[in-house]
């Protein structure tokens, strides 16, 4: 529908999540052959992570999107050893990755104040060089966006990701009854009476195919990486996306969207997730709630009658099966209390996997002493 199409390239229009820039270090200064001169090496370019920032910023405000650090001094008779160039930081949201244009990662932008070097600064001239400086280095980097959110809200579209959002937080997402309302990630914030916080990206619907580049789903999938959890939302009379395409029960729609998972990136199937069951208000959704739960319990048997393209390899264990209504509130309070509870147990399994690992790595670095027994000469060992 053309006016669908219109909304959507008015609002995707507007966010932007990659960005290529032009990169380029400062040359090297000339070194001074007569005096034994060095010339000033040239000034890198950084990627540097600042709060707050977006990249339309970024895009907004160097057009050209080129960025060329100093140059060095040559050197000379009042200063032998010429100046160092100055160093470019180009500021970006947290949660950048960076790579380079042949798709090598650069690095990552996970915390405010992360610095990734894209562009080296040449060397000053010197003996070495017979005094001649070296270029910087040039590249085309890319910049992309990931979102970071403790849960990521994975679901066709119009099951009422959106509609759950804005009633869990403070988030005012668009809702409509039409498939693909929400054309960018918005992320709310669920907050608890304890003022503890959890952040909830809601993502475009998926639909069958999307890791072919079906809908808009794939490209939003990278966002998914970085959430600490998923949260499948599904509607309980299940979802049909257009008269020409098949009806799609609850529980075909969950092992759709966990082969889409699986087919964008397998590893995104190890995180955490809880499936909320939405539309609770509706008739007969009761029953269709046991049948699903009946189906869930038997799912690696049941997924067989599917088509073969359509079964996961792995299934998905739910931590919790929560049935809602986003609309009348019914399950809301339960559903914000396991949210918490999944993600502070995950926290503390950490928490707990880190220690074992430090503690690993330690008894590895530090040779053990074994206390001499009496008459025998004091000995190091490594334990096993
Ligand atoms: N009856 C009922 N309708 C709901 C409920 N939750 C959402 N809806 C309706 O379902 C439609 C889709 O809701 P959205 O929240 O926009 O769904 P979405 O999953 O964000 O959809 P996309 O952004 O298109 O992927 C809207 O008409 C909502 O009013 C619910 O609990 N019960
Ligand atoms: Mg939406």
């Amino acid at each position: 529908m053309v006016w669908i199409s219109r909304a959507c390239w008015r609002k995707y229009g507007n966010f932007v999540d990659n960005l290529r820039l032009y990169v380029k270090g400062g040359s090297g200064g000339m070194g001074l052959p007569r005096l034994g001169g060095q010339g000033g090496n040239g000034g890198d370019v950084w990627v540097v992570a600042k709060k707050d920032l977006t990249l339309k910023q970024i895009k907004d405000r160097y057009p050209q999107k080129r960025f060329v650090a100093g140059v060095g001094s040559n050197s000379s008779v009042r200063a032998l050893k010429g100046a160092r160039g100055g160093d470019v930081q180009i500021f970006a949201p947290v949660g950048i990755s960076v790579t380079s244009d042949d798709g090598r990662i650069l690095g990552e932008l996970n915390h405010e104040e992360d610095r990734v070097l894209v562009a080296r600064g040449g060397q000053g001239g010197s003996l070495h060089s017979a005094f001649l400086p070296s270029k910087g280095q040039i590249r085309q980097v890319r910049l992309d966006l990931k979102l970071i959110a403790d849960l990521g809200l994975v679901g066709f579209p119009n099951a009422g990701k959106s509609s759950l959002l804005t009633a869990l937080s403070h988030a005012t997402p668009e809702i409509a009854s039409y498939p693909f309302t929400t054309m960018r990630p918005e992320i709310g914030k669920v907050i608890y009476e304890d003022h503890k916080q959890v952040s909830v990206a809601d993502l475009p619907g998926l639909i069958e195919g999307a890791h072919m580049n079906r809908g808009m789903g794939h490209k939003f999938l990278k966002h998914v990486e970085r959430t600490k959890q998923l949260m499948f939302v599904v509607d309980v009379c299940g979802f049909q996306l257009a008269n020409n395409t098949p009806f799609r029960s609850a529980f075909e729609a969950v092992q759709l969207l966990t082969k889409e998972l699986e087919l964008y990136k397998e590893e995104l199937l190890a995180k955490p997730a809880i499936l909320v069951v939405n539309k609770m208000d509706l008739p007969e959704a009761e029953e269709k709630l046991r049948k699903l739960e009946a189906q869930l319990e038997n799912q690696e048997e049941l997924s067989q009658l599917l088509p073969e393209d359509m079964i996961p390899s792995t299934f998905l264990h739910f931590k919790h099966t929560v049935p809602i209504s986003a609309l009348t509130g019914l399950g809301l309070p339960r559903l914000k209390a396991l949210i918490r509870q999944s993600l502070e147990e995950q926290d503390a399994m950490e928490t707990e996997s880190q220690r074992a690992d430090r503690l690993q790595e330690l008894r590895r670095e530090v040779p053990v002493v074994a206390k001499p027994a009496w008459g025998q000469p004091q000995s190091a060992w490594e334990p096993s």
